[in-house]
């Protein structure tokens, strides 16, 4: 499965789910290992760092141009089809895909290099709080399309004087060497958008917008979402020759003074940090899995949703839209500090995983904000220069939402003035064994006095580390009695604090952390233990706090 609904009914597209021969560097023996998956789950490969190869064999039935896409693989790849090399890719979060011209009807071979290792090759997959799993660990797809298809469809929604709006810009490449003229129609509900004889050059892409009204839609929201199918429709004379399928959701997000508003109503963001991350299948969660994730969330009364560290999987993103979950989507970094962030690699590794981001996941409704480069060297002036390079580069792609980041450098941070929303994680009562309250307002006033003045503030994380199945009567630190009362003391603070528009905890499901470098010491079972629920979704004593709070 790509995602939730079909994205096309013209375009032929396989899905290449399923076993793939794999091969770890060095060695002849070839496994069979699921596609998606992580090469973790397999018993010889539990904690294997290093290089693999897949393959797979496929056989077209009618020449054509392929475009290969993959949602995800952890974390760089080197792509070769029949032995020619056709994609390279860093980051296990964002997608990436690749055009081969006139490939002959037959039997053709995809190789995939794939490594997961750690080093100055890779600036943002390093020895972290959480687990770099390795393998094709998103799906797989390939398309026959035409030498001219339709590349990347945007639609963004607007209320202007109380009516709807929706701009649609849509990009088609001409993979052949001739200019080619083209009609595209797209139908939204009962309105039909059309651009016709849209000429593009050989070898070059074109994008063509309009602007839409559209009086009679329903508003996409936390308690209705309203999705509509987007079907746009490429073609040359008469024939139909490409299309693609989009889902949006009319709805617009503002900062109103130090308010966040979801279609002018003043939202309070309750939620969790999550991981993708689960037992046994580490970051290669199933939509059933997923679905798991998402009832236990919303039986404890979330609205929103942080995809701590790194874009999410799309279909992941498919079920936030179709549940009306507000999500705070972030790019890939966690804890990086200035020497981290000058790794000749960094700037590069992070431009590409916001444009793949914002690119891939623009038409997502459920995406209300932007999130940059959590509790990195933001006290820096270098690293507040990286900081700014990246906001200008999220909002020169998206104007539609906001940008914020989570800070830890309590008191130095030099960045506060550039997000839209400032964000801090605070530990009050785990870390430090300091009054929430107290140490709230002194990081507000803190906050008001370093930039952050009347911006809305968001409490990124909370919370605390609990072992599960240990109780003890003394409520002492790593108990599941302990988390419980940390977390809704810290509830209790945040969610009564006029300064602050949202609080999510840290973290959802407990998660698998790297032996490598420092984290085993203070991590048992090396896992990040402050889920409220275990790695197999087993509820703490948390659990039913938090549900009590947020549902109330
Ligand atoms: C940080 C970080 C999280 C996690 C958390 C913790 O705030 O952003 O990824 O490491 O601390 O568990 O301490």
């Amino acid at each position: 499965m790509i995602r939730l609904f079909e994205q096309h009914q013209i375009r032929k597209i396989k899905e290449l789910d399923g076993m793939w021969e794999f091969s770890p560097e060095g060695d002849i023996t070839k496994y069979q290992l699921p596609v998606p998956g992580c090469w973790e789950q397999h018993p010889n490969f539990s904690t294997y760092r290093g290089k693999g190869t897949y393959r797979k064999t496929i056989v077209i039935t009618e020449s054509s141009t392929l475009r290969l896409e993959f949602k995800g693989i952890s974390h760089t790849a080197i792509v070769y089809f029949d032995g020619e090399l056709v994609a390279k890719h860093y980051n296990a979060y964002t997608p990436f895909s690749t055009i081969i011209k006139q490939v002959e009807k037959g039997t053709h071979e995809i190789k995939v290099l794939v490594d997961n290792s750690f080093g100055e090759h890779s600036a943002l997959h390093i020895p972290n709080d959480y687990y770099t799993y390795g393998g094709i660990t998103r799906p797989v797809s390939l398309a026959c399309i035409s030498d001219t298809y339709i590349k990347q469809i945007r639609f963004t929604p607007s209320l202007e004087d109380g009516l709807w709006y929706g701009q649609l810009d849509v990009t088609i490449h001409n993979t052949s060497k001739n200019v080619a003229t083209f009609n595209l129609v797209s139908t939204l509900d009962h309105y039909e958008m059309t651009f016709p004889d849209v000429e593009v050059l050989g070898d070059s892409e074109t994008t063509v917008s309009l602007k839409q009204k559209f009086p009679d839609i329903t508003p996409w929201s936390h308690k209705n979402p309203k999705l509509y199918s987007l079907h746009t429709i490429l073609s040359s004379g008469d024939i139909s020759i490409d299309d693609l399928i989009e889902r949006v959701g009319f709805r617009t997000v503002n900062i109103i003074g130090t308010k966040l508003q979801v279609n002018g109503e003043t939202v309070f963001l309750k939620g969790f940090n999550r991981h993708e991350d689960y037992a046994t299948v580490g970051c290669a969660i199933p939509l059933t899995l997923m679905v798991h994730d998402m009832d236990l969330m919303q039986d404890m009364g979330v609205n929103a949703l942080r995809t701590c560290h790194y874009p999410n999987d799309e279909i992941f993103l498919d079920l936030c839209d179709e549940r009306g979950i507000l999500v705070w989507e972030e790019n890939h970094a966690r804890g990086l500090l200035l020497e981290d962030m000058q790794n000749p690699n960094f700037d590069r590794q992070c431009e590409d995983c916001n444009r793949e981001m914002v690119e891939n996941h623009y038409n997502h409704p459920c995406i209300i904000l932007w999130g940059i480069l959590n509790e990195c060297a933001s006290e820096t002036q270098e690293g507040r220069m990286k900081y700014q390079i990246q906001y200008d580069q999220i909002r020169s792609m998206d104007t539609s939402r906001p940008t914020t980041s989570a800070t830890c450098r309590h008191f130095t941070d030099i960045s506060l003035d550039l997000p839209d929303i400032v964000s801090f994680n605070m530990y009050s009562g785990w870390y430090k064994d300091v009054p929430v309250k107290e140490r709230n307002e002194e990081e507000i006033e803190w906050i008001r006095n370093s930039g952050g003045d009347g911006k809305p503030i968001i409490v990124s994380e909370v919370g605390a580390a609990a072992i599960y199945g240990y109780r003890d009567r003394t409520r002492c630190k790593w108990s599941e009695e302990r988390q419980a009362d940390i977390i809704e003391e810290n509830l209790k603070v945040y969610m009564n604090d006029e300064h602050i528009i949202g609080v999510f905890i840290w973290q959802f499901a407990d998660c698998r952390v790297t032996e490598e470098g420092p984290w085993f010491a203070t991590r048992a079972r090396c896992h990040n233990n402050k889920g409220v629920v275990d790695e197999y979704r087993r509820p703490k004593i948390a659990y039913d706090i938090v549900k009590k709070i947020f549902n109330s």
